[in-house]
């Protein structure tokens, strides 16, 4: 089945959707649902969906008509990345592991509504953890798909535009850039991620390192372009060669969509 072509160049828009990179936006997603299902609710409280109706499919996380976040669709066939990246670690990265982390998100959210409502307090910050877990698990892999795209159709090459141009001033060319961004992938302890980001502090893009899903990330970051290295990620194919797979990965990147990231951020 053909999903959706690929995604236009978001807008804010499109991240204020899904929620951006960390827990002040995941919260402030999570206080719109709560919002939207009260009746006392402020008439001027933007609603999730005025983003989602702009927002390319593969980027729609949360379904405010449910008061739910969902699994978005993939942006191409499962079997699109082949031979970087197969199909069957393409469906069950998706259809379980993304999943997991959507319905894991969508419990502790509720679990700390019942709390506020009369729960047990004490477990807030277990819940709390959960939401940081499995919300920033959404948010990751519903960005990193489309920060993926088909060889030649796409994915691979270098960059353009301003990005370009960052990665030169800060890093001192994209060969450059693109060493310190394989090592940082390659070195992650444990399941985790590396990421390319904008710091907000500086407008500088940095590589850092992200343990699990959230942890060592740099509040504030904008994401650029984000790296998944879970063994769940690549074992399949290439099993405890991590290096081959992010080596491989680089075929598929969509530095377009990269692109369009950090011109909004
Ligand atoms: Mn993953």
């Amino acid at each position: 089945m053909n999903q959706d072509s690929q995604p236009a160049l978001p807008r804010r828009d499109a991240l204020s959707a899904i929620g951006v990179f960390g827990a002040a936006s995941l919260a402030s997603a999570a206080f719109a649902q709560v919002k939207h299902t009260t009746p006392a609710a402020p008439e001027t409280l933007p609603q999730p969906q005025d983003a989602a109706a702009k927002t390319p499919a593969s980027l729609v996380g949360f379904d405010a008509a449910k008061g739910e976040y969902v699994l978005p669709p993939l942006p191409y066939d499962k079997n699109a990345l082949e031979p970087h990246i197969d199909a069957q670690t393409m469906e069950i990265h998706h259809d379980r592991h993304h999943k997991a982390y959507v319905d894991g998100l969508n419990k502790a959210v509720k679990t700390l509504r019942d709390i506020r409502e009369g729960g047990d307090a004490a477990l807030v910050k277990h819940w709390s953890r959960e939401v940081s877990f499995h919300g920033s698990g959404h948010v990751n892999h519903t960005l990193f798909w489309n920060m993926l795209a088909p060889a030649g159709k796409g994915g691979g090459g270098a960059p353009g535009g301003k990005l370009a141009a960052a990665i030169d001033r800060d890093f001192g060319s994209f060969d450059k850039f693109l060493a310190h961004f394989k090592a940082a992938a390659a070195q992650v302890e444990g399941g985790g991620w590396a990421w390319l980001v904008k710091d907000s502090v500086s407008g500088r893009l940095l590589i850092i390192q992200e343990e699990k899903q959230q942890d060592m990330m740099l509040t504030g970051a904008k994401p650029v372009l984000g790296i998944d290295v879970w063994e769940h990620a690549y074992y399949l194919k290439y099993q405890n060669k991590r290096t081959d797979y992010i080596t491989a990965i680089m075929n598929v990147v969509n530095w377009k969509f990269c692109e369009s990231l950090f011109d909004a951020a």
